[in-house]
């Protein structure tokens, strides 16, 4: 083989492995563009979620009173958490037996949202929440019935309400009423409940390819 022949040669075997590297990275190139665009497509904008501590509360049963502020009463609850311990504390809500079967608290708030989440702060006797319902215009809706499995004192039992779609009640409310099973071992305090939730209705819609929030 001459060199021009070997240069020919080389030539061409430089040619095809540039065309070969360039139908490699095109369609690479292409695909990470759809990618990104996607991406930034998918990333829905929800709005913003209100964070609300009780403005008043009444209850079935209270050690200190159900019909007077003070001292371990159904007052106890409003507001944001003030107890700092875990034990027995009066700035923390407690039936006025230590086991009394069920018993339940009432939470009224300020504004009225479509809920996402319900903190319930348990200073002592962790665990006894057992049913979580809304006041809607239709009445009183159940949004958790089951077992509380906070464990730990002090700490927040949390709910997040999961209807595998929006994640957010259908109605809104300002008013929650927590129901406890107080047999739970010790006395079973809470001592405040923050309201999470939406203040404004929303739901999602198809957009082209993609999916868009549409506030109502
Ligand atoms: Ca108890
Ligand atoms: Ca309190």
């Amino acid at each position: 083989m001459n060199k021009f022949m070997l240069k020919k040669i080389i030539f061409i075997i430089s040619m095809m492995l540039i065309i070969s590297a360039c139908e490699t990275v095109a369609p690479q190139n292409e695909i990470n563009e759809t990618e990104e665009i996607q991406d930034e497509e998918f990333k829905l904008v929800l709005p913003n979620k209100l964070r609300q501590w009780a403005i008043s509360a009444t209850a079935s049963s209270a050690y200190g009173s159900i019909h007077a502020d003070g001292d371990w009463t159904p007052s106890s609850l409003i507001g944001e958490p003030d107890v700092i311990k875990c034990e027995d504390d009066p700035k923390a809500w407690v039936s006025a037996q230590e086991d009394d079967d069920l018993q339940w608290i009432e939470l009224i708030y300020d504004k009225n949202v479509y809920v996402t989440d319900i903190r319930i702060r348990e200073t002592l006797g962790p665990g006894a929440v057992v049913m979580i319902e809304a006041k809607s215009d239709d009445g009183y809706k159940t949004i958790f019935e089951g077992t509380d499995n906070n464990e730990e004192c002090l700490d927040f039992f949390e709910f997040t309400y999961n209807d595998g779609e929006l994640n957010k009640t259908d109605f809104m409310t300002d008013t929650i009423k927590i129901t406890l099973d107080t047999n739970v071992a010790d006395w079973n305090e809470i001592d405040a409940v923050e309201l999470i939730g939406y203040q404004r209705n929303w739901h999602i819609e198809p957009d082209g390819n993609f999916t868009k929030v549409v506030l109502e």
